[in-house]
């Protein structure tokens, strides 16, 4: 299988900022800047990450593509309505609660949840279940430095997550197209396998409110839903937890929802996918087992039948 890690960033690979960042943003951090009084206040600080040998060397799709082609259904159904609407979102203050079967529940602030904790640059291949693709240069850090800090209670079987409620802000929710709010869940191992993080920013710059900041789950060997935006509550438990997309459709979206080039949707085939970005003719190209992460995580899913367990 052709993979290769990034084992370190060099110069030549870094997009130029000024490519990525569009000019609306240059403005808005640029005028920031300007009312914190040219100090570099929190809106314009570039967060501090190390690079990770998990990242793929593909090249990463736009800013532009990772913000305005998004799935968020608080915002509507659109492709375009997260970039439109999500401005409306506060995220700060945001405080996640951390609780269930741990041995340290709580409340914490993003700060505090982020004390102590080192960014990491991951570049990963982005698969939604609608068999479209995108690279996407997250930050982050494993979900399992937060789980080990809150001590993971043995009886816990499995962790599930929240998003933040809050239809005054999220027109969608003010909706029955989902059952609100969205939640996910993962098994233990999946949620303490080294791939799996919480993101707090792309490219180097605070997440941006359509790709669910300040805080998101993203597990790329997985379908993009399972990927949870703006998540205000993470709880171990014993018994697999309920899903959103599983609620709404569960002969369409099983638990897992481990990509799988063999297993078709009931609806359209999974075998290749539509990278973003490539323009109107570029060729399919093929669906990955586990997206391509199969080296780390397909020892987690011996023994069981990826058809049933789907
Ligand atoms: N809360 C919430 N999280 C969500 C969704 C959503 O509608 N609401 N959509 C999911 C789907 S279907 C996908 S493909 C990804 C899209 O992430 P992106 O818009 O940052 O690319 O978010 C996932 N997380
Ligand atoms: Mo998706």
């Amino acid at each position: 299988m052709a993979r290769m890690y990034r084992s370190r960033l060099t110069e030549a690979d870094v997009t130029p900022r000024e490519i990525w960042m569009n000019r609306r943003q240059l403005l808005a951090g640029a005028g920031a800047l300007a009312a914190a009084g040219a100090a570099a206040g929190p809106a314009a600080a570039k967060l501090t990450t190390v690079e990770s040998k998990y990242s793929t060397m593909e090249k990463s799709n736009s800013l532009h593509d990772i913000t305005h082609y998004n799935n968020f259904y608080e915002f509507g159904l659109a492709k375009t309505d997260p970039a439109r609407y999500a401005d409306k979102l506060t995220t700060s203050p945001w405080s996640v609660e951390i609780g269930g079967l741990v041995d340290k529940p709580g409340t914490y602030s993003l700060d505090d949840l982020m004390k102590g904790i080192t960014l990491e640059s991951r570049i990963y291949r982005f698969r939604c279940v609608e068999a479209w693709s995108m690279v996407i240069p997250w930050d982050g850090f494993p979900l399992s430095k937060v789980l080990d800090r809150a001590g993971v209670q043995p009886s816990a079987k499995y962790i599930a997550f929240q998003t933040v409620y809050r239809p005054s802000e999220m027109p969608g929710q003010k909706t029955s197209i989902l059952e609100w709010p969205y939640v996910e869940g993962l098994r233990m191992d999946e949620a303490m396998n080294p791939l799996t993080i919480l993101a707090t920013g792309i490219y180097g710059e605070p997440m941006p409110k359509q790709d669910g900041a300040p805080i998101r789950l993203v597990v790329p060997w997985k379908y993009g839903f399972k990927s949870i935006k703006s998540i205000v509550k993470i709880t171990a438990v014993a018994d697999q937890p309920p899903t959103t997309w599983n609620r709404a459709a569960p002969n369409e979206y099983g638990f897992y929802s481990n990509v799988n080039p063999h297993v078709d949707h009931p609806r359209w085939s999974q075998a290749t996918e539509r990278r973003i970005g490539g323009g109107l003719f570029s060729p399919r190209i093929k669906t990955l087992m586990f997206n391509g992460y199969g080296d780390e995580v397909a020892a987690m899913y011996k023994g069981m039948d990826l058809r049933k367990d789907f």
